[in-house]
């Protein structure tokens, strides 16, 4: 197999080409064949490995519920019958729960970031922890692993898959099945399908996968929007969300739907910024203006600096220090910059002003005014364990 990466000429921190070991992908099989309640949590590895199939057929083949990273999201579809959503801060309340109730827990091209475990010292205790990754240094150092594979993930997948046997674990399934139904009761019906009121983040993230039958790039900035992105996108094809995860950085969503149309040029890219982010690097719209590029830009105006907004709610009384905002008029901008604009406040208004933009020839800024305080649950509050989830 060639790698690209082999042709750089700076040096990597770690060996970019570490040789897999049999020995070593054969005690993880074993371990597999022999779980009662497995798990995994893939992360972007998968993708930058190219080893999506290769790990649906493990997926499929041993029957075992997978979760994603915020990063892996899209690797495999998201209406797979495996797939049982997100993990970390803000992810699904069964696999963030359930992380704590599997026997073996299988991870892939993830490093088990703060996000994701919450308290360590309470996190899959019960579990065996087979880790997959291409970076050693990964290995042990938040989460000690029983079976550390290393190896390009496309390559021991492949090999694991030689020796993994056809299971059943609709039982153990079902545990995550019922969890997903408190959630959804608990909190997807207000957020997803209000009748009533001022429209919500999740409805235009979900309209716009509908619209685009989940085919579109989705790229998102950082705050209380992202999350929603992630937790109410679909999607039907890999490498389609582009989130900043680790650094979490404002004013990534912009440049980075660029660099995805430059990179994708006939797929929709839809960003999803805040009124905060996009304030931070809105004059990439110059960029988007010089090169006529077709960007579609939403933003998702709420009035606040929202996820420290809801921070501010949940732990420290409401203090909504420095985080309500003004913003400029986007209208005035966009069109200082000759982009097409249109604001929605009525729900009435969204789809159609959603598919307005899909269809326009150009790029776009869609501001949306959402609700102002609205939090994004579940939370597993910094520093809780994953059992500690809140769904209020
Ligand atoms: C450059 C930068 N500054 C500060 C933060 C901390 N931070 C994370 S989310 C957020 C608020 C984002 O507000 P907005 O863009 O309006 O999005 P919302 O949460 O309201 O959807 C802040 C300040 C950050 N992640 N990056
Ligand atoms: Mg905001």
């Amino acid at each position: 197999m060639e790698y690209s990466y082999n042709k750089c000429s700076y040096v990597k921190s770690y060996i970019a080409l570490p040789e897999p070991k049999l020995n070593v992908i054969q005690q993880a099989a074993e371990l597999i064949n022999n779980a009662k309640k497995p798990m995994i949590i893939f992360g972007q590895g998968v993708i930058l490995s190219g080893a999506e199939q290769e790990l649906k057929q493990l997926i499929e083949k041993a029957d075992i519920p997978a979760a994603n990273t915020l990063l892996g999201i899209s690797a495999i579809e998201t209406d797979h019958p495996n797939a049982v959503g997100m993990v970390g801060m803000h992810g699904n309340y069964a696999p963030n729960f359930l992380t704590n109730s599997c026997d073996v827990l299988i991870a892939i091209g993830m490093r088990f970031d703060d996000r994701i475990t919450g308290d360590l010292s309470q996190y899959a205790k019960q579990a065996q922890i087979i880790h997959f990754d291409i970076d050693k240094s990964e290995f042990h150092k938040n989460v000690k692993a029983n079976i550390a594979v290393l190896g390009d993930a496309k390559e021991t997948l492949t090999t694991t898959l030689t020796l993994i046997e056809k299971n059943d674990h609709t039982a153990w399934k079902q545990e995550f099945a019922d969890l997903e139904a408190v959630e959804k009761k608990e909190i997807w019906d207000e957020v997803l399908s209000p009748t009533e009121g001022d429209i919500t983040m999740a409805e235009v993230v979900r309209r716009v996968s509908e619209i685009t039958n989940n085919e579109a790039i989705v790229v998102t900035d950082v705050g209380q929007h992202q999350m929603f992105a992630c937790r109410y996108s679909k999607f039907k094809n890999t490498k389609s969300f582009i989130s900043s995860g680790g650094l979490g950085t404002m004013g990534f969503g912009l440049p980075a739907a660029i660099g995805a149309k430059l990179g994708a040029p006939e797929k929709d890219v839809v960003c999803f910024s805040g009124d905060g982010g996009f304030q931070m690097t809105m004059q990439e719209l110059g960029t988007i203006m010089e090169y006529g590029i077709n960007v579609k830009a939403i933003i998702l105006n709420n009035g606040f600096l929202g996820m420290v907004r809801q921070w501010q709610d949940l732990f420290f009384d409401k203090r909504y220090a420095s985080t309500p905002m003004m913003s400029p008029d986007f209208g005035k901008i966009s069109s200082a910059y000759d982009i097409e604009y249109k604001k929605v406040t009525e729900r009435d208004n969204l789809v159609s002003s959603l598919k307005e933009m899909l269809s326009h020839d150009g790029s776009f800024v869609l501001e949306v005014k959402v609700k102002e305080e609205l939090n994004v649950f579940p939370m597993i509050p910094g520093g809780a364990a994953v059992t500690d989830v809140r769904l209020k």
